[in-house]
């Protein structure tokens, strides 16, 4: 792998002209703050184009947007022969498994029989890659290996976690499996760690006020304010009474960050909704000390306004219904990021009758010209992977998935013939 770092490294340090393009979740979002840093440091002109998924019509559509260097990440392993096609000039830096083969540069972990599962994301990579002429933000790096659920960091993850706490940036701590350590009030940080499932004080905030009260700790303020001695009291405590097999883990905290940036695992979700909500960019800014925390989790509220209102109005959109079969285009009018979250909502919810497949069509905000179709259901009696695949390749797109949930890319002037496929 080192030889492939300083490839990369030597390969971007040789270009005139850089684009970028990455997975809009928060491993893409660090691994794009890692290099923007590093191509301000070099001087270098860039862009960047962030992607919720990514398609071989997408890719088509790209190319003739796109010259000079162009750095694939998190994100292209699986579209190898596409990039070699359509990308003469590409490094592609990701961590998932690769399929087929490409004569460009290829930064993956798997090619040196590591596991992209374990030791490495894209970030790490990416932090690889930048320390090869730089001193890259290690605290960086390993957020996006916590949002990747890379746990228990081994080989360039653990490089990561050592740099930053040799730094002095973050500092591990095994605790209580506690979310939300570093911005919630005490009494919702309790009640709303689902994970721990404590008898009276999940989903209680009455008894997880009681539970406080029992130990002698003060009921207001955060964990932070907690004297050393009763944070340990009480994650003693919580530890104990969790029914969770495994009620500890480790909190990564980083002293040097404020609010959710204190703390690896609030930090990598207020990326990912951001991503979601199709606002990467800001994510990068943020990072990089461009941007406020406010103006991320202003987006991050309008991320769960967004849901709900998808599920206020979807009746306005364009319905088509079929056997067993939903059918809503929101066209423009939803974020693709949150349709398949609408269609989990309708399939769990009371409006459709329990064995209905909910398909939602939302066009891709990305200048690839594609729609993303997503589609869920509680029915085992479809695979839904192998229709949506075969109804989007008669319209010269691609889909796959899971039985019960998956999804697909289409052009998107191909919606009305894709719908009549489904039918
Ligand atoms: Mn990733």
């Amino acid at each position: 792998m080192d030889e492939l770092f300083q490839q990369a490294a030597d390969t971007i340090q040789a270009a005139n002209e850089i684009t970028i393009i990455s997975h809009a979740d928060a491993d893409g979002i660090c691994a794009t703050a890692l290099l923007e840093e590093h191509l301000d440091q070099l001087h270098k002109q860039f862009s960047t184009i962030f992607l919720q998924q990514v398609s071989t019509v997408g890719l088509a559509h790209l190319a003739r947007k796109t010259s000079g260097l162009v750095l694939f990440v998190d994100m292209g392993s699986s579209h190898l022969e596409a990039i070699t096609r359509h990308f003469p000039d590409a490094v592609i830096v990701d961590h998932h498994k690769p399929e087929g083969s490409t004569k460009q540069l290829l930064v993956n972990p798997w090619t040196a029989a590591l596991d992209g599962t374990k030791d490495a994301c894209a970030a790490s990579l990416a932090w690889k890659i930048a320390a090869v002429h730089g001193k890259p933000a290690a605290t960086t790096a390993l957020i996006g290996a916590q949002a990747d659920n890379q746990e228990p960091f081994r080989t360039y993850n653990k490089e990561v976690l050592d740099a930053a706490v040799k730094k002095g940036n973050v500092t591990p701590r095994e605790g209580a499996r506690l979310y939300g350590i570093s911005t919630k009030p005490l009494v919702p940080l309790l009640a709303f760690s689902y994970d721990l499932a404590i008898e009276g004080v999940t989903k209680n905030t009455a008894g997880a006020k009681k539970f406080l009260q029992e130990l002698g700790i003060s009921t207001e303020g955060s964990f932070s304010d907690l004297t050393e001695e009763e944070q340990q009291q009480l994650e003693a405590a919580l530890i104990e009474k969790s029914t969770h097999p495994e009620p500890k883990i480790t909190h990564y905290h980083m002293p040097h960050g404020e609010g959710p940036l204190k703390d690896t695992r609030e930090a990598a979700t207020l990326l990912n909704a951001c991503g979601r909500m199709g606002q990467p960019e800001l994510a990068v800014q943020l990072l990089r000390g461009f941007a406020t925390i406010e103006q991320c989790q202003k987006v991050q509220r309008q991320y769960k306004t967004a849901v709900k209102e998808a599920h206020q109005t979807y009746k306005e959109m364009d319905l088509t219904e079929g056997k067993d079969l939903l059918i809503i285009n929101a066209k423009e009018f939803l974020l693709p990021s949150i349709a398949g979250t609408l269609c989990s909502v309708l399939t769990r919810g009371r409006e459709v009758p329990s064995d209905t497949v909910v398909v939602c069509l939302a066009r891709n905000q990305d200048g690839t010209n594609t729609t993303k179709v997503s589609s869920r259901t509680l029915s085992t009696r479809k695979d839904l992977a192998s229709w949506l695949r075969k109804a989007a390749a008669s319209v010269g797109g691609e889909g796959g998935g899971h039985s019960m949930a998956a999804g697909a890319v289409i052009p998107t002037e191909q919606e009305e013939a894709f719908v009549k496929a489904l039918l």
